[in-house]
């Protein structure tokens, strides 16, 4: 692409583009990062430069940018049935059978699902059927929920008011039934504690919060098994199994938000397998198509589905293109190509473990307090002094200068604020995991000059 393209583009695009998730003024001062195309692991800008993407467009591309079936897939059935919708008794067989392969990977007490177009859409029906769910069950006072500070859990209304994000909440008004507890952070939050104390810690901030409330007026909690957006947070291991022995305690739904963790991020189907839960409702979105085309959803265990399915009535809710049938074909096509390739073993087997290895690597780096993985999910701790994890100052201009050093390198590598995380494509060879590493070891070596001026 030439030049003049590059400025056209981005004249254009500052002339009329609305970007989510952008500072406007940001933007129109540095200029757009047009991305033109992709191949495999690897998207290539308007200047015709290459990244490794480490971040799977948005968390989203689990088996790369060059998956032929699924584009095939979609081609093929939007020439069959482009669209038709599943309200009024009505289905179309993409959607029918991705509902049947979806009860098929779940956990074993989840054979329903309810289709959406986006993460966001998906934690709104969380919300409305966990509404209706004790309504039906005649416990109309169960309305409060709980989620956690720092989640993500989109950016709808009732997406943004159970997310934990702070500068969200800032810009609209919370729903008022919707509460929120720490999050089981522990490199940031958990200094002088060991991580299985700190574990338990946060976790029992939910007993303590449902004790507040009181358990009769409390309807479910909300939580990503690991938190993506919010800095891969991979929770202690004794927070779980304790998160959900309060929860049975106190008779309250769990809801897992698996929209990243979902489909082998872990090396599981599903975070709530690696954990060993059993969630009344799951989230997904994101790497269920692949990301080629949108579409999310709800996977609904056994003790909710009979309620809402014998308890009579209509559900009063539902999207034009809830299991729109292209979006479906592609699921169908994603998740054919993840069994028959094996990728979640693979991921399990030779990518995490060797992630892990080279990832811990990092920690020898002057900059890094803390290098993290759990199957393909990465994070560093950006600090100035490791002993005391002291940051730097001000607070998140370390990892604006890391997230551009990894640029410079040819590394997409994201920055939540003075933590860099990682979600790499799950079809990652080891030597791509290890151009990764060296990749994001000579950003860490730019990052630190600039933010020493050594
Ligand atoms: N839940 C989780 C756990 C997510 O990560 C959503 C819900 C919302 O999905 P939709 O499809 O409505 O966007 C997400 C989305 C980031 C970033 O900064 C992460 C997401 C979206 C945008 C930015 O890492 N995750």
């Amino acid at each position: 692409m030439t030049n003049t393209a590059k400025a056209r583009w981005q004249e254009l695009d500052r002339a009329h583009h609305l970007h989510p998730f952008t500072d406007f003024h940001d933007l129109a001062e540095r200029g757009t990062r047009v991305i033109t195309g992709a191949h495999h692991i690897y998207i290539r800008d308007a200047d015709a430069r290459e990244y490794l993407d480490g971040m799977s467009g948005l968390w989203c591309c689990n088996l790369g940018y060059s998956r032929g079936e699924i584009i095939d897939a979609v081609a093929r059935q939007l020439r069959e049935l482009p669209f038709y919708n599943n309200f009024f008794q009505c289905a179309h067989p993409p959607s029918i059978e991705l509902a049947r392969v979806l009860a098929e990977l779940a956990p074993a007490h989840m054979n329903h699902v309810f289709f959406t177009n986006s993460g966001s859409e998906g934690n709104d029906t969380v919300v409305r059927m966990v509404r209706r769910y004790w309504d039906l069950r005649e416990k109309p006072s169960k309305r409060w929920i709980i989620s956690r500070a720092n989640a993500y859990h989109g950016s709808t209304i009732a997406g943004a008011s159970l997310g934990g994000m702070g500068f969200m909440h800032r810009q609209f008004d919370v729903l008022p039934w919707v509460t929120h507890i720490r999050q089981p952070y522990w490199y940031g939050e958990g200094a002088g504690m060991s991580r299985e104390e700190f574990g338990l810690e946060a976790a029992r901030a939910l007993e303590a919060k449902i004790g507040e409330l009181g358990a009769d007026n409390v309807a479910a909690f909300i939580a990503e098994p690991i938190q993506g957006a919010g800095g891969v947070i991979i929770p202690p291991e004794t927070y779980w199994p304790e998160v959900r022995r309060i929860l049975a305690k106190y008779d309250i739904l769990l809801a897992m938000d698996e929209v990243i963790c979902g489909f082998g991020r872990t090396g599981k189907w599903f975070g709530a397998t690696h954990y060993g839960l059993e969630p009344d409702l799951i989230t997904f979105a994101k790497g269920v198509t692949n990301g080629y085309q949108p579409l999310g959803g709800v996977l609904v265990g056994e003790r909710v589905a009979r309620v809402l399915t014998t308890g009579g009535g209509e559900f009063g809710h539902g999207f034009t293109y809830s299991g729109h049938p292209a979006s479906c074909a592609a699921g169908l096509a994603t998740l054919a190509i993840l069994r028959a390739e094996n990728v979640l073993d693979h991921v399990e087997r030779v990518a995490a473990p060797h992630l892990a290895r080279r990832w811990a690597g990092l920690a020898e780096h002057p900059l890094v307090g803390e290098a993290r993985t759990l199957g393909l999910f990465g994070a560093l701790e950006l600090v100035k002094d490791k002993r005391t994890r002291e940051r730097f100052q001000p607070s998140g201009r370390a990892g604006m200068v890391c997230r551009q050093a990894s640029l410079d390198h040819g590394l997409v590598m994201r920055a939540t604020g003075d933590s860099m995380i990682i979600a790499p494509p799950l079809i990652c060879t080891t030597a791509e995991i290890d151009l990764l590493v060296e990749r994001a070891h000579k950003a860490l070596d730019q990052a630190e000059r600039e933010l020493r001026g050594v």
